[in-house]
């Protein structure tokens, strides 16, 4: 530090202060969501956190899910504004709580926890948390749930996993939508399948199509497996 730096303004403190506060704040948000999972665990509910960049099809995933699966679930869904995801489950007659987070661009625990005190948790096997479309900060927050899903569209292209490695080492699964429009954005789905390998060893990947069902099959049997 130079004889005119304050310890106010001398950026290494101050990286050195933003380090700890979010220490804080992640620290304070693990025993939020250690206790969302004892919540969880208490009704034998397994509960999925889906994360994706924006579009990416988490919310037709759900929808197509709600068609066809033969076990009970509830939706929790975070945005940073409007209840339009809730609504589109909420027609289908899916039990569905929207978070509106405002600037915030992730869930955090203790916004799931005030949802799952809102709800009719009673008799349910699962509950989907579809986290604010963003493939960066919700990698950061655990929420309490059992198994974290990424979805990557081939649309957004299959580069994606090693440039958002952080994201890929939170998740259990890897699932590729719009499968059947990957011909059309050059998208190799073997190319995504080795750089998630790279980050995790013992990812899965499904590749699946709302539009088409591909896949679909194999991602309700991959729910069913782990259902408690
Ligand atoms: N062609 C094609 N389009 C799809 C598929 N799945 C979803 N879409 C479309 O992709 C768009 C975005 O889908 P959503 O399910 O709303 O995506 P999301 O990830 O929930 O988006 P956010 O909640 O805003 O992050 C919609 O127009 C869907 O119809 C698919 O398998 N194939
Ligand atoms: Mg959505």
């Amino acid at each position: 530090m130079s004889s005119f730096e304050t310890i106010e303004n001398n950026p290494n403190l101050n990286d050195l202060k933003t380090i700890t506060i979010m220490k804080r704040v992640l620290e304070s948000n693990d025993q939020n969501a250690i206790a969302n999972r004892r919540a969880f665990d208490a009704k034998g509910i397994l509960a999925i956190n889906l994360m994706s960049a924006p579009g990416s099809g988490k919310t037709t995933l759900l929808e197509a899910t709600a068609k066809r699966a033969d076990f009970k679930f509830a939706v929790i869904e975070g945005d940073m504004e409007t209840a339009r995801d809730a609504d589109r489950l909420a027609k289908l007659g899916v039990q569905a709580r929207q978070i509106t987070t405002g600037t915030v661009c992730h869930l955090e625990a203790d916004m799931v926890r005030d949802a799952m005190d809102k709800m009719d948790l009673d008799g349910l096997d699962a509950v989907f948390i579809e986290n604010v479309g963003n493939l960066v900060c919700p990698a950061s927050y655990d929420l309490g749930s059992h198994i974290s899903v990424a979805l990557i569209s081939t649309p957004e292209g299959d580069d994606k996993a090693l440039k958002y490695p952080v994201m890929f080492r939170a998740v259990d699964l890897t699932l590729i939508t719009k499968s059947e429009l990957a011909p059309l954005f050059n998208f190799s789905v073997d190319r995504v399948k080795s750089e998630v390998k790279r980050i995790k060893p013992e990812m899965e990947t499904i590749v699946l199509s709302a539009k088409t069902g591909e896949g679909l099959d194999s991602w309700l049997n991959f729910i069913k497996s782990r259902l408690r």
